[in-house]
């Protein structure tokens, strides 16, 4: 073959969100293989399956229309005109009735959608502050704490680090291969690795020193490595005095907690910790890898607060932790954005704003004058900054209150499943008067929807990672043409803003008119460096040379802005509402701690399980537990059982597991049966049934006091019991059919 017939790009994997860079070979234009790219070079087996993925018999490639009540699944096929009108002109009905904030939207806004700034954008000049996404319950909250400490976010370099630190987090070749790839080679130059984590995990199995904490006690564990580090004058004296504010009060709090009280609450042994605290103070420069399990806490903020506070004093941040902004040389995200068009008044409304401020456009007020000295920009969006609280939302859709929210965009996301209180999710979702999915699958969300518009693959369009909070940019070349009539994210937003009279926000012809507009800044074409794996950043600004953008200019480990929020503005450690320790009474009816996590290999949070060779390796929602438990429930290996808590229940397959701790359970997220018949006689193709949104309160005893996000780690009880013979039909047809 010659060589204009082999071709090579490279993309960005966007199967889960490792975002590992790849090279496509091509073959007469045909894409014939995916092979890892570079640095890190890793590939997974998700990504493998895209072949599947991209011709999947139920991918979803016209533009449909929902004739039927809703939930009622009477889908036609309609063009894209009458579509996008349509939803223009019944979205506007909405808004004069209701005024603009009656509409919310969820979105994943970063690469996955190829967003760009986009969605934010499209609501700012509708006037709509109400913006949730999924990463309020994962990266997207930790950077806004981080953010109250740093004015921005910081990143790991696994080349420089001398020691990581997973916090829970566990990376593996199933999950973040390109991280696992990372961490490997650290240890193969001899870096130390300490692991905090209830479960022996992949990671915990080769760590240095292994803390087999109590689920949701990080905040307490962290604390404990404070008082060492601080007792022992294990840190970095100059630095702390020349970057850091509120260093004698940090030292008043650690003192609060010696480690008999450590050990006490994480049930770790107090030598065991002061090792692993000694560890990650003397041999550095150490990192800590962001995980998300942390972001899912009753104690949520003062645990990322701890991680933050400890890379500050002991003097990592700026060398292995590396402080991040937006690229000069790019138009960011934030800007294009343009949060300054959503008025003060419409940005008042902002759902849950008032109750949970650190995320909200409320909780930005005191860092705005500190962003524009050191940034140059007023609003900057780290990672779905500037989100109302997802609880506040569905409850307005479910109740009009505090006022109605009407209208619902659904935009990669998969609402119904993909938040806690499943069930008021549901009410709330029954309850508009507009629903769109844009998606790749008819999704337990889209199955509620009035349209469907189907959405491109991420190898079917170019884009660029970077989300005004990372390093570099990474690019990523158009490899194949959008299969149907499938459409990218940006084409839906243009078409709807110019059927709204509001075209002329979104000049661009197409996406890469707009990835052509960013790079002009710093002087490049798009179709000149699309062919480069990575934008360089330059003239990037450091914050140990100009001052860090917080009130006080430095990196605060006492936050003036939680103050100012009324918050505590120190770390701390609160024992969950629900626990064997604050309620033993409880406990002995529902004897089991819950922890929502530790993903399936195969498939993706909601996606992936249609997907043949993925289902093939998790075939079904399983509940981890430890023998003991199964004996003492009375049920068995294989059995189908429910597993309960003070909310709700939902349906689960026993996996006896020995390394699960007795009197734990591990619950999966994201189940749904995509080979079910979809609509309401079958709960969302098994989606009211199976996802773990069905066992999880959104209360507020069962949240995180500064951001409300919602506990998964702990902290909530349940019992497990076998299901009724009248479920077991239905079960086994489950496991008789196989995905496509
Ligand atoms: N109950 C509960 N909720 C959770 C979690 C949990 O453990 N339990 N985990 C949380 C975490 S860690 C995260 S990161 C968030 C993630 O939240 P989301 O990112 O919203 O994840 P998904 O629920 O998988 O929804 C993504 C949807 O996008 C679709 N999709 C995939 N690729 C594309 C694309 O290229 N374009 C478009 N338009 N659509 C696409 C998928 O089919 C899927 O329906 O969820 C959070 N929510
Ligand atoms: N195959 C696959 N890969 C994925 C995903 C997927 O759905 N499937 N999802 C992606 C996404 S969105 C995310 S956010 C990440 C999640 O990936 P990870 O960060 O690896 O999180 P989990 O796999 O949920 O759990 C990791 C470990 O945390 C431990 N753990 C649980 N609770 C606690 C606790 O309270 N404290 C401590 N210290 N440890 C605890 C668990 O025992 C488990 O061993 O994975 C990403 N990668
Ligand atoms: S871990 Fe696998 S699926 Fe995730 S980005 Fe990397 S190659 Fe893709
Ligand atoms: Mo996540």
């Amino acid at each position: 073959m010659t060589c204009a017939e082999r071709e090579e790009k490279h993309v960005i994997c966007n199967v889960c969100d490792n975002y590992c860079p790849l090279t496509a070979e091509l073959e007469q234009g045909r894409l014939v293989n995916l092979r890892p790219y570079e640095d890190p070079k890793a590939i997974c087996y998700k990504a493998h399956s895209y072949k599947e993925y991209i011709n999947h018999p139920d991918r979803m490639l016209y533009p449909m229309k929902n004739l039927g009540k809703r939930g009622e699944q009477r889908w036609v096929r309609i063009p894209w005109d009458q579509a996008l009108g349509e939803i223009a002109s019944k979205l506007q009905e909405i808004i004069n009735r209701y005024g603009p904030e009656s509409l919310a939207v969820s979105a994943l806004v970063d690469n996955c959608t190829g967003d760009q700034g986009m969605v934010r954008r499209f609501m700012n000049v509708l006037g709509s502050p109400n913006f949730i996404s999924g990463v309020h319950m994962c990266a997207g909250n930790t950077f806004q704490v981080h953010r109250v400490t740093f004015g921005t976010t910081v990143g790991e370099d696994f080349e420089t680090a001398n020691c990581i630190l997973l916090v829970g987090h566990n990376p593996h070749k199933g999950n973040w291969a390109g991280q696992a790839a990372q961490i490997d080679a650290a240890l193969q130059r001899g870096a130390k690795l300490i692991v905090l984590d209830p479960r022996k995990s992949e990671n915990a199995a080769r760590a240095h020193i292994h803390l087999p904490l109590r689920y949701g006690t990080d905040a307490a564990m962290l604390l404990g490595f404070l008082h060492v580090i601080l007792e022992e004058k294990l840190y970095d004296p100059a630095f702390v005095a020349q970057y850091t504010y509120g260093f004698e009060q940090l030292k008043a709090r650690a003192a609060e907690y010696p480690l008999s009280k450590v050990a006490a609450i994480t049930g770790c042994r107090a030598e065991e910790i002061a090792a692993a605290a000694r560890m990650f103070a003397t041999s550095g420069p150490s990192i800590i890898p962001w995980g998300p399990i942390p972001d899912m806490q009753v104690n949520s903020t003062s645990a990322i607060r701890c991680q933050d506070i400890l890379m500050s004093v002991c003097g990592f941040v700026g060398k292995c932790e590396v402080l991040q902004c937006p690229m000069p040389n790019l138009v960011s995200v934030s800007e294009l954005e343009l949060h300054e068009q959503l008025s003060p008044a419409q940005k008042a409304k902002q759902l849950g704003g008032a109750q949970y401020p650190l995320l909200s456009y409320q909780g930005y007020e005191q860092l705005r004058e500190p962003v524009k000295r050191i940034y140059g920009i007023e609003w900057l969006d780290l990672l779905a900054s500037f989100m109302a609280n997802p609880a506040a939302v569905f409850r307005a859709m479910a109740e009009d209150d505090p006022y109605p929210v009407r209208a619902f965009l659904n935009l990669g996301s998969n609402a119904l499943m993909g938040y806690v209180n499943q069930q008021r999710v549901f009410d709330g979702l029954m309850r508009q008067e507009l629903i769109v999915a844009f998606d790749h699958w008819m999704t337990p969300t889209a199955q509620l929807a009035d349209y469907f518009l189907p959405a491109d693959y991420f190898l079917e369009r170019a884009g660029m990672l970077n989300d005004d909070s990372a390093a570099a940019a990474m690019l990523q070349q158009r490899v194949l043409e959008p299969r149907g009539e499938c459409r990218s994210l940006y084409a839906v937003l243009k078409g709807l803003a110019q059927r709204m009279g509001l075209g002329a926000w979104f000049p661009w012809e197409d996406d890469e008119a707009l990835l052509d507009y960013r790079v002009q800044k710093g002087g490049k074409r798009w179709r000149d460096i699309e062919g480069d794996m990575i934008l360089e950043p330059s003239g990037m600004v450091d914050p140990l040379k100009v001052g860090f953008a917080t009130p006080t200019g430095k990196i605060e480990l006492y936050s003036t802005v939680l103050e100012k929020l009324g918050c505590d503005p120190l770390p701390y450690y609160r024992e969950p509402a629900q626990s064997p320790v604050s309620t033993p009474e409880l406990a002995r009816e529902y004897p089991l701690t819950v922890f929502v996590g530790l993903r399936d290999k195969a498939n993706y949070l909601t996606n992936l399980r249609q997907i043949k060779t993925m289902r093939t390796i998790n075939p079904y929602p399983e509940v981890y537990m430890h023998p003991q438990d199964i004996r003492r429930a009375g049920v068995e290996n294989g059995q189908w059982v429910w597993v309960e808590t003070t909310h709700g229940r939902m349906m689960l397959r026993v996996l006896c597991d020995e390394v699960q701790p007795e009197g734990t359970i591990r619950v999966p997220h994201g189940w749904w049966i995509p080979e079910w018949e979809g609509g309401l006689e079958t709960g969302l193709s098994g989606a009211m049934l199976f996802n773990d949104g069905m066992i999880l309160p959104d209360d507020d005893w069962n949240t995180d006091r500064e951001q409300g996000v919602p506990n998964l780690r702990g902290g909530l009880l349940a019992k497990v019991y076998g299901v009724g013979e009248e479920n077991l039909p239905m079960l086994a047809s489950l496991a008789a059919k196989k995905a496509k």
